[in-house]
């Protein structure tokens, strides 16, 4: 292909490794993403360049290549036409198809989880978010032992053979492992346990706790950075946020402040055992008071991403927090498009209201009808606030304590 031809000189400067996208569609599930749009964004957090895509359609996966020996072939031809370094398959690979595919294309093969554990490992800033990207990573390794690119030396020597070294080197690794997980866990549980007496603490100031959420790339850093003047590492590029940052938020409206904190983002097909990892952090979102829901209005994915995110809040135990539904980046809809209201609420479920206000972070379009929601939410208003708008708890988020409101939430 002679347009990857030219961009080869920057590939030798910036250090990219180029990959082919793979995206297998099984049973026509509806979430499949035909365009790859989302994977080549995290190929590209990883340092990665997309180089060619490939689309794949199947009734059920292949045991032994996951897809069919003919498109295995196709997708060779491409890895040879585009000089690609590897192959990433937007589906989650078993061990035994990831090294059949590697035998068979002749180059490393990742998929979606691995690659998503790659970015983890390199946005980790803390002390526990490195353990816990470890711990995940150990567990990814335990059942594969191989690095996403690095271990294909390694594999070749022993291509076609089964048993001899190769074999002992990796029951060795394999044992290593198995201890590695362990004291990661010990020293996890320890930092834990840290953790929770700080929360303790906090509760015990009684502070109204709020919680961004959202799909990973939504807005959520850059609506924290603008709601409390911090700067926390906001980038157009997956999961940019990792370890959750908390700040006081003050609300003129209630004249009073609560606490904000900006959190890992979701993302879809998030691997269980990642979200196990990130458990702790998740935390943040399932003991808050209020959730803001941070959605980009302007994905054509909008409500895929919604649904997933929904679908994580339940499975951490956060799917009965109150949310406000804040639908972001509205500078980017067209005309036709651009939300009527500044505020408006939506039925979840039959007969639960929840309240959406439409918002820009980047050039601050309802940022204060946002705030004057949490004010109404937080503050003693809340039962005002929630004939008004909607709460999705029968009782407010306040009055759920025997603590007075005003013990629990301080006014100024
Ligand atoms: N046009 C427009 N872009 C925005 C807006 N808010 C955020 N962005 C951009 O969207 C990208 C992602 O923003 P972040 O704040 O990092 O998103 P996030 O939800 O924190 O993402 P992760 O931490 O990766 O999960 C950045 O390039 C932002 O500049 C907005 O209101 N309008
Ligand atoms: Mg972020």
């Amino acid at each position: 292909m002679s347009a990857h031809a030219a961009t080869d000189a920057s590939i030798a400067e910036t250090g990219l490794t180029r990959a082919v996208l793979v995206g297998v569609d099984i049973g026509s599930d509806k979430r499949f993403d035909a365009t790859l749009e989302e994977l080549s964004l995290l190929a590209a957090s990883a340092g990665d360049l997309t180089v060619g895509r490939v689309i794949a359609r199947r009734k059920a996966p292949d045991a032994a290549l996951f897809i069919g020996s003919g498109k295995a072939d196709e997708i060779k031809a491409l890895v040879a036409e585009t000089g690609a370094h590897g192959v990433i398959f937007d589906q989650a690979l078993s061990p035994a198809q990831q090294r059949n595919l590697e035998r068979h294309l002749g180059v490393a093969v990742a998929d979606r989880t691995s690659l998503i554990l790659d970015i983890f490992a390199a946005r980790a800033q803390s002390h526990e978010g490195k353990l816990q990207v470890e711990l995940a990573r150990l567990q990814y390794m335990a059942t594969r032992l191989v690095g996403r690119w690095s271990h294909l030396e390694r594999q070749r020597g022993g291509i076609g053979t089964r048993g001899g070294p190769g074999e002992a080197q990796i029951e060795l690794d394999k044992r290593m492992i198995g201890d590695r997980i362990k004291s990661v866990k010990i020293r996890l549980e320890k930092v834990k346990r840290q953790r929770s007496t700080q929360r303790k603490a906090r509760e015990r100031r009684g502070t109204f706790r709020v919680s961004l959420v959202g799909y990973t790339n939504a807005g959520k850093s850059t609506l924290f950075n603008v709601l409390v003047k911090a700067r926390a590492y906001a980038a157009d590029q997956l999961f940019a946020t990792l370890d959750t940052t908390t700040r006081a938020l003050w609300l003129e409206q209630a004249a009073c402040s609560v606490s904000l904190s900006d959190t890992v983002g979701f993302i879809r097909d998030l691997p269980h055992k990642l979200v196990e990892a990130f458990e702790a952090t998740l935390h943040e979102a399932a003991e808050a008071d209020l959730l803001l829901h941070v959605v980009d209005a302007s994905s054509p994915q909008l409500l895929e991403q919604q649904a997933e995110v929904e679908r994580v809040l339940h499975e951490i135990g956060a799917g009965d927090v109150p949310q406000i539904l804040v639908f972001n980046k509205c500078d980017l809809l067209e005309e036709s498009r651009q939300p009527r209201e500044p505020r408006d609420s939506i039925e979840v479920h039959p007969g639960v209201l929840r309240p959406r206000v439409f918002v820009s972070a980047r050039d601050g379009t309802g940022l204060d009808t946002l705030r004057q929601v949490i004010a109404e939410i937080a503050s003693g208003a809340a039962n005002a606030a929630q004939s008004a708008v909607g709460l999705d708890r029968e009782s407010s988020p306040l009055s759920t304590e025997s603590d007075s409101v005003s013990s629990r939430f301080p006014m100024a």
